[in-house]
């Protein structure tokens, strides 16, 4: 584990810097009429769950590169997104990814999750994988199928994996549909659609009644003709379908080239029917890269909706927040810690805007204005703020270069082995 005294030494290197520029922050702020003491206490709030399955290698269809001390359990996995929250103090929750990380022994499990001060976020269900020696198929579609009896058998597995989430103290199950087709005229599109819709509230109907069901879309892959759940209009008619318990989930990377998805997120926020989010950036496809890697401004103009909307639609509840990447070429660990700094400097960004004066300025049709409004938070450097939020914390002032200078990586190597591996994908 890393200690408390090792995060403090590596600050102390960059404590007197910091000071200087959080106090230029701090009073440029607070001349522009905000609360910088305000804005630290929602960063402190804005907490971002980590995906099992992202730390570990990730892959391509063509191969996958081994980066050594790969978290091989649950616990291990556990240990590590305890440490990204020991680092950041904004990652204190894990979402499992059933089954590729069902728990054994729910109680050892979840007091390794306590002694990380960490909770467990929406449990994930896996219908696109067959397991060993299942006896019905996924191969051509799982809530979607045409034979009744595989329907059957993915409704039972997603009512299994809300138990193991109650177990765990989850409150919430996102699914993510891969069925769909490869082929013009090989499904009914109709009939898919409504198979879909029955299965998925059956599965509301097995929910505690204070869960939530996420239902993600997707236009395209695994199936490159046609996905069942396709877009936000397709997931927003299931989760009406449903009934009060099912939302919508967003995952940056599953939608075409150029959507304005900020415009999604505040149609699904005004219906109150927005719930969470799987972030990540992208340049084509899903390509699952480090957050605001790619296209920082989308992300920001996405948090402007977010702010806008949850301060607006008080009947949309509270957002799961979460990471959804997978890394080829980088340490895992070291991706979702830019990753969790990304999503935090958007979110502050956001919370710069000044809503009243955009509010006039688009009233007045100042296009100028609110352009201006926009972007003078979009170039105002907020880093200072999230690492005054840390220090206060008790977390690192700069996450990255604590996780080097103590090697954590090496650490891992050497407890783990160079060649040890994640289940996941
Ligand atoms: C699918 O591309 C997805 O975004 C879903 O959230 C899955 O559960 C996840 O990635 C894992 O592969
Ligand atoms: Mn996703």
């Amino acid at each position: 584990m890393l200690t408390k005294e090792a995060i403090h030494q590596v600050n102390q290197t960059k404590e007197n810097i910091h000071a200087q520029e959080y106090h230029a922050l701090a009073e440029k702020l607070s001349a522009q009429g905000m609360d910088p003491e305000q804005l630290l206490g929602k960063l402190e709030k804005f907490q971002i769950a980590v995906p099992s399955w992202a730390l570990g290698a990730g892959g391509t269809r063509f191969g996958r590169y081994a980066f050594g001390g790969a978290p091989r359990t649950l616990l291990e996995k556990i240990e590590d997104v305890g440490l990204l929250h020991a680092l950041t103090k904004n990652s204190n929750a894990i979402s499992l990814h059933i089954p590729w990380d069902v728990p054994k022994d729910i109680n050892a499990i979840k007091e390794a999750a306590r002694a990380h001060e960490l909770i467990f976020d929406a449990v994930n269900s896996n219908t696109f994988q067959d397991q060993a020696h299942q006896e019905h198929s996924y191969k051509f579609g799982s809530l979607s199928h045409v034979d009744k009896a595989v329907r059957d058998h993915a409704i039972a597995h997603n009512k299994e994996v809300i138990q193991i989430g109650e177990a765990l103290g989850s409150k919430s199950i996102t699914v993510w549909l891969a069925d769909g087709s490869n082929f013009p005229g090989q499904t009914n599109f109709q009939k898919a659609l409504h198979y879909t819709q029955d299965s998925l509230l059956e599965i509301t109907n097995a929910m505690p009644d204070d869960w939530r069901l996420f239902i993600e879309y997707k236009p395209y892959e695994p199936h490159f003709y046609s996905t069942v759940i396709q877009d936000w209009g397709t997931s927003f008619l299931l989760a009406n379908a449903c009934g009060s318990k099912a939302f919508t989930l967003v995952d940056l990377g599953h939608h075409l080239p150029n959507t304005n998805i900020e415009q999604i997120v505040a149609t699904l926020l005004m219906q109150g029917k927005l719930g969470g989010f799987h972030f990540n950036d992208s340049k084509y496809g899903d390509d699952d890269l480090t957050v605001g890697s790619i296209q920082p401004y989308k992300l920001f103009l996405i948090f402007n909706e977010l702010v806008y909307g949850m301060a607006t639609n008080k009947n949309n509840p509270p957002l799961a927040w979460m990471i959804d990447a997978s890394h080829n070429t980088k340490d895992p660990l070291e991706d979702l810690l830019q990753s969790i700094d990304a999503i935090l400097e958007s979110y502050t960004k956001a919370l710069l805007v000044d809503q009243t004066a955009l509010h006039h300025a688009q009233q007045n049709n100042d296009v100028v204005l609110c352009q201006e409004l926009l972007q003078n938070a979009f170039k105002t450097d907020v880093r200072p703020l999230v690492r005054e939020m840390r220090l206060r914390k008790g977390g690192a002032l700069d996450p990255l270069l604590t996780f080097r200078e103590t090697k954590q990586r090496q650490k891992r190597i050497q407890q783990r082995g160079a060649d040890a591996l994640s289940s996941g994908l």
